[in-house]
């Protein structure tokens, strides 16, 4: 039953333990049973005598808590913990000369799309600042029937072949025995099977890079991983792999900072996306495609259907097709994120799979884990996964079965009922008919066999900072292994992977002895020129636009800069969010009042791209006791953000270890250096002064 607004509230009314009842007014609707019996009384269970025993025969109390009891579903195997929001996906680049698929071919047509992001490991209540992978999940509802591109920000995947699959998860979930850690890799069983797994190598270095700490899911990259199929009018097939690269650009957050982001805001990524959207900020991405032949990819020097590979852009260069733009949030998360059901198997027609044997186990994957999420193989007639177009067929009954079929044929062929709902071979989907050939066997090809390569060509194209993390998250994680075997076992890999890599993280780890390299299978290449599409700094400085600034402000601060930074952050795009020592706010300096969006221990410096400090004297004297307020300002230091702030807060910048470099900004002549400073991203250079490089 849906609410409705109302001019003038409900009548109120006492009830005998002075609890506040509601009457519904004339015209209001009432409050029901699930068959519709108004109740009289929603506050008191049914008893014999005020102070007796509850009676079994109220209906009313059973229904009520019996459907409570059952509002949980299981969660996700994996992808547990998501953010999702409704969109369109509109074509800009017509791919018709390839694909009859109308969504990759009517240009300006806007295809309505519903888009789930997840952490991987996780369970539902987690934390969204995880080192993880992240999903990248589309469902795009076209006029062909529903098209689910289930993709993840990271365009290779750790396993070639889908019998891995529940390994993996068991190794990188909690721990069985103990039920910890959760939503973490740091620890044992993740990397004994990793140590095992050397096909895993390409993904791991991924892993430890700081793409699995976004900043936002709006500033992630998103991949289709796969190569799938287009196909045109004529039978012809182009291979293509999907990528969504987004309007904000790459960002992440350092390590020190995930950690305390976790603590301070664990639904950091999810309030970003709703707020954003609430207040008019779509985010937006580009689709790009890499389309290529048969021939080409035989040109290739790995196996594009192994998924631990990807095509660097520099040898299949991207060709913008589309943009997604997400622009409301879901009305409901149960209903809509939590329910919502990818399957890779939903394609149109047009589209394709390609031979890669992990995509093909997803596709049994994906439809058989819905009916132990949902229940019941009706799943698709939940609202949020019915496709948009008509849809009619002859699977009848099951579970939670929602549509009336008043037909009496519910098969083909029928005479009774020549007009009931057909195949049609001109607009149906058919399989690209490629040629297979083969013994059976289990046995993997040749061609999937170099596992480090491309994990050495991913580790080369990163910049110094980059190369500096990826070596600091194999420190710490590899730190909280306990076992010895396996700890020797990755340095092995490592150095195998780039000599000078496997040496810092030993050293990073205090190992002294001698490191036994790995054996791989074949010799890796090291004639791999270094690919800059993989790393993010070399895509260029992201905008300000979409990020946050975080200013902490005392009584009597300045209240021109006040209105200075307000004016510079909103004319670059930025969002100002004012941290005062109470959450009633603080009088400035011209006896305006400033109202707070947090109080200090509860905003800490964590939660914002950029900080600046309006301080007066007093009230930089109160910062200099508070034990928030020094770590306040060290955080933004350690975490390489540009600090502005007024001359009265410099003693808190001294206490809390802030040294003189680019990224301290004077608000005093105003903030325009401040911001024009923060634009430009976080201050690399400082890095070596705040933490040990090895
Ligand atoms: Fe998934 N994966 N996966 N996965 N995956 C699921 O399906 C699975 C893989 C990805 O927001 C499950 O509905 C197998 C690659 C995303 O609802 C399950 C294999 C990629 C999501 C499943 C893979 C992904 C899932 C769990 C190896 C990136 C979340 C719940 C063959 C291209 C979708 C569900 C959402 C979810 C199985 C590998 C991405 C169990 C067997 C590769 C984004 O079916």
């Amino acid at each position: 039953m849906s609410t409705t607004s109302r001019s003038t509230p409900p009548a109120l009314k006492s009830g005998t333990g002075g609890e506040q009842h509601q009457i519904a007014g004339p015209g209001q609707p009432m409050l029901t049973t699930n068959t519709g019996m108004v109740i009289s009384d929603d506050h008191n269970s049914l008893r014999a005598g005020p102070r007796g025993a509850l009676l079994l025969e109220d209906m009313v109390l059973r229904e009520k808590i019996f459907h409570f009891d059952h509002e949980r579903i299981p969660e996700r195997v994996v992808h547990a913990r998501g953010l999702a929001a409704h969109g369109f996906f509109e074509l800009t680049d017509s791919l018709a000369a390839l694909t009859t698929a109308q969504v990759l071919g009517d240009v300006g047509h806007r295809t309505p799309v519903f888009v789930r992001f997840s952490t991987v490991a996780g369970n539902r209540g987690s934390a969204d600042l995880a080192r993880d992978v992240r999903g990248f999940a589309v469902k795009f509802y076209t006029r062909e029937g529903n098209w689910d591109l289930v993709g993840n920000n990271i365009p290779v995947f750790f396993i070639q072949d889908a019998m891995k699959f529940p390994d993996l998860a068991h190794a990188v979930k909690e721990e069985p025995d103990r039920g910890f850690p959760q939503a973490a890799s740091a620890h044992d069983t993740f990397w004994d099977w990793i140590a095992m797994t050397p096909e895993a190598l390409h993904m791991v270095m991924w892993q430890m890079s700081d793409r699995t700490i976004p900043r936002s899911v709006r500033m992630m990259q998103g991949f289709g991983v796969h190569s799938f199929r287009l196909v045109n009018a004529a039978g012809q097939s182009t291979f293509v792999k999907f990528h969504w690269t987004p309007k904000l650009g790459l960002q992440s957050v350092v390590w020190d900072e995930a950690v305390k982001i976790n603590g301070a805001d664990p639904d950091y990524h999810r309030r970003d996306l709703y707020n954003a959207i609430e207040s008019g900020d779509f985010p937006e991405w580009e689709l790009g495609v890499q389309l290529f032949s048969e021939e080409d990819a035989a040109g290739f020097d790995f196996d594009h259907l192994d998924a631990t590979k990807l095509i660097p852009e520099e040898i299949v260069p991207l060709r913008v097709i589309g943009r997604l733009v997400l622009d409301r949030n879901p009305a409901n998360v149960f209903d809509e994120t939590e329910q919502v059901a990818f399957c890779t198997q939903n394609l149109v027609p047009g589209l394709d799979f390609s031979d890669d044997p992990l995509l093909q186990g997803r596709n049994f994957s994906y439809l058989d884990t819905q009916l132990s999420r949902l229940g019941s193989t009706n799943f698709n007639q939940i609202p949020i996964n019915a496709p948009k177009c008509p849809f009619a067929n002859m699977q009848r009954d099951g579970h939670m079965q929602m549509q009336v079929h008043p037909q009496r044929v519910s098969y083909t062929p029928s005479l009774l009922d020549p007009s009931g709902p057909r195949e049609s071979p001109t607009q149906g989907f058919r399989s690209f008919p490629a040629a297979v050939v083969g013994t059976k066997q289990r046995e993997r090809s040749a061609t999937f066999s170099d596992h480090y390569s491309q994990a050495r060509l991913f580790f080369e194209s990163q910049s110094v900072p980059e190369q500096d993390h990826i070596v600091a998250a194999l420190i710490f994680e590899l730190s909280k292994v306990e076992a010895d075997i396996v700890r020797d076992a990755m340095l092995g890999h490592l150095v195998v992977i780039d000599a000078d890599l496997g040496n810092r993280v030993a050293a990073g780890l205090g190992h002294t002895t001698a490191i036994t390299p790995a054996t791989p299978a074949v010799a890796p290449r090291s004639d791999l020129a270094p690919a800059p599409s993989l790393s993010m700094l070399a895509r260029g400085v992201p905008p300000l636009t979409g990020r946050q600034i975080g200013a902490l402000v005392t009584d009597g601060g300045d209240a021109a800069t006040v209105t200075a930074l307000l004016k510079a952050a909103r004319a670059a795009g930025a969002k100002v969010k004012i941290v005062c020592p109470t959450i009633g706010g603080v009088t400035l300096s011209d006896g305006t009042r400033l109202k707070a969006d947090h109080q200090l221990a509860g905003g800490p410096s964590v939660l914002f791209d950029a900080v600046a400090i309006i301080a007066a004297e007093a009230g930089t004297t109160a910062l200099l006791g508070t034990s928030s307020a020094v770590a306040w300002v060290h955080d933004a230091f350690a975490h390489l953000k540009v600090i502005g702030a007024t001359p009265a807060a410099m003693p808190l910048l001294a206490a809390a270890g802030v040294c003189e470099d680019e990224g301290i900004c004077d608000l005093d002549p105003g903030a325009g250096v401040f911001i024009e400073t923060a634009s430009a991203g976080r201050i690399w250079a400082r890095e070596a002064d705040v933490r040990p490089t090895y």
